[in-house]
């Protein structure tokens, strides 16, 4: 694929339907932010028109309830697509779109790469649905070199815990349940002594990774240094998203490799963070960076400047799971992502084939469009609003 086509024909789109579900997690999920018990999220659903043929096309938004991870939050991202970004979108989509087009049309809107990557997917997935390809298809990851079905390795990120007890525990869990990689969640007081009893708890074999989600500052170098004892993959995004200079001094003060997550907006500026020095390693999020089609030429820089990636989650649903599975079967992919089983975060999925993890492993999903079929009647009963824009109107 290069920048400026997918190869799709491009699909006619009328109608949008923003439909915001609620999804409760099977546990409360505490980061340095915040804790997180219910996902109000948002879902994208086009209705598309290829050869006088409808087709549907589905694009999950990753934005939380508040902007804490980031700027966006799913309110806000309700509101620009509906005010700024399907207003500009209407003409294009309803004379044929590519997913590719999107995020130039829209690039005069700044920021919201939470929104934009949403409608992008979903006009991605109506072209895969018409042309009966998959997106594992299309990036050439459905298949192994021996031509079996493509398996990726799944690794799980685990909340922080008030006590390093329940910490040990839910780690057991996670271990029998087959992950091979895990990555602690961690804050300034519930850090070093936490990574210490995992470390120990699970032997040295197993990779394990630790997320701060900014959560420190540049004088606390010698403290993440007490991290290098562990034998950790990487620490990831310690520092404030814009703070790349700080990561790039961190990333000489601390042996373990510093791995950047919410910095990461753009491929240009991936490139810089890598230039700096910043960026020893990146979590590429399709939805922090734009889209899919932005987070393939993240990993494709990353791949010819030799930095290895790995998948990053933001709590998906089966559209937004699928999808990334078969993104994370790229050749620079080289770390576990956090591509856990549906069933880490949700007792019930949308989609009727939810990802599952056997030895440790996720098979990329090959169905076509993006990789997911909706289950209409789960979607139903989760919904808790719907909001219909015609695109002629
Ligand atoms: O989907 O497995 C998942 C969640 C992975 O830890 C995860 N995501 O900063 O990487 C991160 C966080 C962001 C979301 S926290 C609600
Ligand atoms: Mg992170």
């Amino acid at each position: 694929m290069n920048n400026s086509t997918t190869s799709l024909p491009p699909v006619r789109v009328s109608r949008v339907e923003l439909r915001r579900i609620a999804m409760p997690l099977v546990t409360p999920f505490r980061t340095s932010f915040g804790v997180e018990a219910d996902r109000d999220i948002l879902i994208v659903h086009i209705e598309a028109e290829l050869d006088g043929e409808v087709v549907h096309g589905w694009g999950e938004c990753v934005a939380l309830g508040e902007p804490t991870y980031s700027a966006e939050y799913v309110d806000g991202s309700q509101h620009v697509m509906v005010q700024h970004l399907l207003p500009r979108l209407a003409a294009r989509a309803l004379a044929g779109i590519d997913a590719a087009d999107v995020s130039d049309v829209l690039a005069p809107v700044h920021g919201h790469p939470m929104a934009k990557g949403a409608i992008e997917a979903a006009v991605l997935d109506a072209q895969l649905r018409a042309a009966g390809m998959s997106f594992a298809d299309l990036l050439g990851t459905a298949t192994d070199s021996d031509g079996r079905p493509r398996r990726i390795p799944s690794g799980v990120s685990v909340g922080i815990h008030d006590s390093v007890e329940d910490l040990l525990k839910t780690v057991q869990g996670y271990v029998d349940d087959g992950y091979v990689r895990i990555k602690l969640k961690i804050e300034p007081d519930s850090d070093i002594e936490h990574v210490a009893a995992v470390r120990d708890l699970i032997g040295p074999d197993v990779p394990l990774q630790v997320d701060a989600n900014t959560a420190y500052r540049r004088t606390d170098g010698r403290h993440l240094a007490r991290l290098d004892d562990y034998d950790l993959l990487l620490i990831e995004q310690p520092l404030p998203e814009e703070d790349i200079i700080g990561h790039a001094r961190l990333a000489d003060e601390v042996d373990t490799p510093i791995c950047l997550d919410e910095s990461l907006v753009s491929a240009a500026g991936t490139a810089d963070a890598i230039e700096l020095g910043a960026c020893e390693i990146a979590n590429i999020k399709p939805g922090r960076v734009g889209g899919y089609l932005e987070a393939i030429r993240i990993h494709d820089l990353c791949l010819t400047l030799d930095v290895p990636v790995w998948c990053g989650g933001m709590v998906e649903t089966g559209i937004g799971r699928a999808a990334n599975a078969a993104l994370g079967a790229l050749p620079g992919f080289t770390l576990p992502g956090d591509i856990s089983a549906s069933a880490r975060f949700y007792a019930q999925d949308i989609v009727t084939d939810p990802i599952t993890i056997v030895d440790g492993h996720v098979t990329v999903p090959t169905a076509p469009g993006m990789g997911f079929d909706i289950d209409s009647d789960v979607l139903e009963s989760v919904t808790t609003s719907t909001l219909v824009v015609e695109l002629d109107r």
